[in-house]
């Protein structure tokens, strides 16, 4: 790394402090927890901010959790507050008082900014005033809202084509906003609307719609408490979604089964002590019954094998293993995809799945007893090359099972952002469905256009190639998020004009176009005041759950807007009065006016406005849920997946890239992952031992990792060796510290999820 004064960094800097390491933990949650609330509290808030922002935290009168999408009670919200220890993380992150003002952007230059730690940019505070950093400048200076407006509307009138601009969404934007984001960006005249869906449940959503006719999961909350066996695949709740500990606490209580699938045996799925009970949380539930120590990306040969053992059990006693009549009544496909699963190999799928042939053996003894089985899978499965596949496989091993459609039972792709499910349901996708593009025509008098937009490895590819000059984000970090960070940096820097709407400043403020522009926003424990009075919006758990959102503290500056107002007055300048509708200077204020809209347009909202205020919200229509399976045949369709394995060197690793306990994604909260034992420092490669030894190297090792994707290398350095309880060939690193080795044009096939999980690299000690 050249340390010239000028350089941008576009890359998290390398690491100063001493990294301390100890035992990882065998269980989530407990006195650990609230020690660690206690330690992110301090010097953010006031204590009165704390108890309206904290109480009032997913209540039914309170706002939605801006960290994870995993559904709330319908019913009985415990007066503890139903939040938890990364909870009060999203929601201190985001009620801070630390501010960053226009004398904050005096004093620190952008370049300066960027040898900062993302730890630190994020920990400066919230944005107080609309932004500009003019081309050439090396400093942030303020510009009034209107003023921005007009740069931005008159940057996209100049341009040659509607395509020349993309609109990017992060999973936070509520319902009112995303809906009214695609509607001007459609009424502008692209589809270019990537979102952070693309990197994240894409591959479900590609699988679920062609095999069960919905690209969303078809379990609720309460399923979780009569489900016979859960399980839990390439997830980590205990950091990702702390409350799905306390529903599989229930699982357990009443006498369900619980197998993990994962290569690492992560602390939240051993032992749950929950915090809001005193019994619980001394000694403690037990949950995984079975762990699975998969290899990276070999889930696929897992669930084949499993099925391919049911197969034997059902021919020796046929309709005692799978369920026959559901596979009769429901499903189409059957004789073809059990013909191929009789001839496949099986030791072959035992080594590729990387288990050992006893404990498949017993995962398929407590599969083959029970009738209701839930799956839940997230990013361990999502983020592979053939992850479309893999999530098809999970879906046969339900039909088989007639684990859908069923209480109990079902398909559970767990969500990230707690609004990333509803921004796709009300619209915010670059494809543009045949039934919305109607929709949208009816009710809004224009012609949307048809073309599919860019995915976001399109974007950034575009963007890169010079055919995209303008990029506004609504919330999120693509930047860092995105793969390949020095290739997204420079795509980032060849665009004329980008604008962000962001609560806090991020390294995509600093590593941005030509001209870069904040437009700072009111976050979700904030109210919404407008000239119509207090707004709420609502949000769609991971469940289909729409619920209000009620903010409860007063913004923390008197310059910030609400998202759907940017929108609405960003497109009254962009688009204008050209089509009768929408009134942009209604909906900017009144916020039931859009939800009017949304009921108008997208299926399953009749009575949006007093559903959404009934307490618990209301569930969007579900086919899958009721059995009912709108794919080409009107049935749940089993597909046939082949094996395709990670062929590496021998001196290669297969690394996934994971978050740590002290993050959302690239918010950085602390420095700490405590369930893994990691103190002080996130620069850290979690290795086996024997592959430690086989390199040459020992623990504690200072080393540099290296991809060599189509020949091109890429390098992040300055990395700490840490023997970890890892299958061999697979080594682990945290997001976004290692994006930067993530290859542009490495993805899931059909989905475009950049393959996060999978990258191959080498492993060198850094030379002195
Ligand atoms: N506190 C907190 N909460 C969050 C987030 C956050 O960053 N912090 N992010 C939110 C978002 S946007 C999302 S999408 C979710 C992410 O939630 P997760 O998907 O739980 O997040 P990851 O850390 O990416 O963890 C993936 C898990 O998959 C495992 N894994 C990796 N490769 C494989 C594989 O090939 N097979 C299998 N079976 N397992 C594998 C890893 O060991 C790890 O346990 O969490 C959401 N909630
Ligand atoms: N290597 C690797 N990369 C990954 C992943 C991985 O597992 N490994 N996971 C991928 C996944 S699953 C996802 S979802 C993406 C996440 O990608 P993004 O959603 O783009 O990233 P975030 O880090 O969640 O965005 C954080 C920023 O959002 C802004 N923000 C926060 N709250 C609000 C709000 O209420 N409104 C607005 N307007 N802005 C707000 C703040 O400025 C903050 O800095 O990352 C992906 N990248
Ligand atoms: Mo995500």
């Amino acid at each position: 790394m050249s340390d010239s004064k000028d350089k941008l960094h576009a890359v998290p800097p390398p690491a100063t402090e001493a990294i301390k390491i100890s035992k990882p933990k065998n269980y989530a949650a407990g006195l650990p927890a609230i020690s660690a609330v206690a330690v992110q509290l301090k010097g953010e808030m006031t204590a009165k901010k704390c108890g309206t922002t904290l109480f009032a935290v997913n209540q039914m009168e309170g706002y939605d959790c801006p960290g994870c999408a995993w559904p709330d009670p319908d019913d009985h919200r415990s007066p503890l507050g139903e939040y938890c220890e990364n909870g009060v993380k999203a929601i201190v992150e985001e009620a801070t008082e630390k501010r960053v003002t226009p004398d904050f952007f005096k004093k620190y230059a952008i370049q300066e900014m960027t040898t900062w730690t993302d730890y630190k940019i994020g920990k400066s505070g919230r944005i107080t005033e609309p932004m500009i950093r003019r081309s050439g400048s090396n400093y942030y200076e303020p510009i009034t809202w209107d003023d921005a407006y007009q740069l931005i509307a008159d940057h996209l009138h100049g341009l040659d084509h509607p395509d020349q601009a993309v609109f990017y969404t992060s999973g936070k934007a509520s319902n009112e906003a995303a809906f009214l984001y695609q509607l001007f960006v459609r009424q502008y005249g692209t589809n270019n609307l990537p979102d952070c869906s693309n990197m994240c449940h894409e591959s479900t959503g590609v699988a679920l719609s062609e095999t069960i006719g919905i690209g969303k999961g078809s379990v609720k909350l309460e399923d979780f408490y009569v489900a016979d066996l859960v399980m839990v695949i390439g997830q980590n709740p205990g950091t990702n979604h702390p409350r799905m500990l306390s529903a599989l606490e229930i699982t357990k209580k009443r006498g369900g089964k619980i197998i993990g699938v994962n290569p690492l045996k992560e602390a939240g799925l051993q032992r749950f002590k929950n915090p809001q009970k005193l019994k619980g949380f001394l000694r403690g539930t037990s949950l995984m019954d079975l762990h699975l120590p998969v290899a990276i990306n070999g889930d696929l040969a897992l669930i084949k094998a499993i099925m391919f053992l049911l197969l034997q059990a059902e021919d020796k006693a046929p309709g005692t293993i799978f369920d026959q009549e559901f596979i009769k009544n429901n499903t189409s496909y059957y004789e073809a995809f059990i013909n191929d699963l009789r001839a496949s190999d099986f030791d072959f799928l035992v080594k590729s799945s990387g288990v050992s042939e006893e404990k498949i053996k017993a995962a398929t003894q407590m599969i083959r007893d029970n009738k209701k089985i839930i799956i839940c899978w997230a990013m361990g499965v999502t983020q592979h090359e053939n992850s479309v596949n893999t999530i098809r496989e999970i879906v046969n091993l339900l039909l088989l099972k007639g684990s859908i459609g069923k209480p109990g039972a079902g398909a559970c792709p767990v969500r990230g952002h707690s609004n990333v499910q509803g921004d796709r349901t009300v619209g915010v996708w670059e494809k543009l469905k045949p039934a919305l593009r109607e929709a949208l025509q009816k009710n809004f008098d224009f012609d949307p256009p048809e073309k599919n937009g860019f995915h976001v490895v399109d974007a950034i590819r575009a963007m890169a190639e010079g055919k995209v000059k303008f990029y506004l984000g609504l919330g999120g970090n693509l930047l860092s998020a995105g793969p390949d960070t020095e290739f997204t940096a420079a795509a980032f820097q060849k665009c004329e004009l980008t604008v962000q709407i962001s609560t806090k400043l991020n390294r995509n403020h600093l590593i941005a176009g030509a001209t870069s522009i904040i437009l700072p926003c009111i976050g979700r424990t904030e109210i919404i005041p407008t000239s119509a009075g207090d707004q709420i919006i609502s949000c769609e758990n991971s469940t289909g759950v729409v619920q209000a959102s009620r903010g409860k503290v007063d913004p923390i500056s008197e310059h910030l807007r609400a998202e759907p107002t940017i929108i609405a007055e960003l497109a009254k300048k962009v688009v204008g009065d050209k089509y009768a509708k929408p009134n942009w200077d209604a909906v900017a204020k009144d916020y039931d006016l859009i939800r009017d809209l949304i009921e108008a347009t997208i299926p399953g909202f009749d009575n949006y406005n007093e559903r959404v205020r009934n307490h618990g919200g209301f569930y969007l229509p579900n086919g899958a849920r009721e059995g009912n399976f709108k794919t080409e045949t009107g049935k749940a369709l089993f597909s046939i997946n082949p094996v395709e394995n990670i062929t590496i060197k021998e001196d290669e690793f297969i690394m996934m890239t994971i978050r740590s306990h002290d993050q959302f994604n690239t918010t950085i909260y602390g420095n700490d992952d405590r369930y893994r034992g990691i103190e002080n420092g996130r620069r850290v490669v979690f290795m086996n031992a024997s592959d430690i030894k086989k390199v040459g190297l020992t623990a504690g090792d200072k080393v540099d990792l290296f991809s060599y994707f189509e020949n091109k290398e890429r390098v992040a350095r300055d990395f700490q060796v840490v023997q970890y309880d890892i299958p061999v060939n697979t080594v682990a690193t945290y997001f976004p510290e290692a994006n930067v080795l993530v290859p542009i044009n490495s993805f899931a096939k059909r989905s475009y999820t950049p393959a996060y999980k999978s990258v191959i690299i080498k492993i060198a000690r850094t030379q002195a």
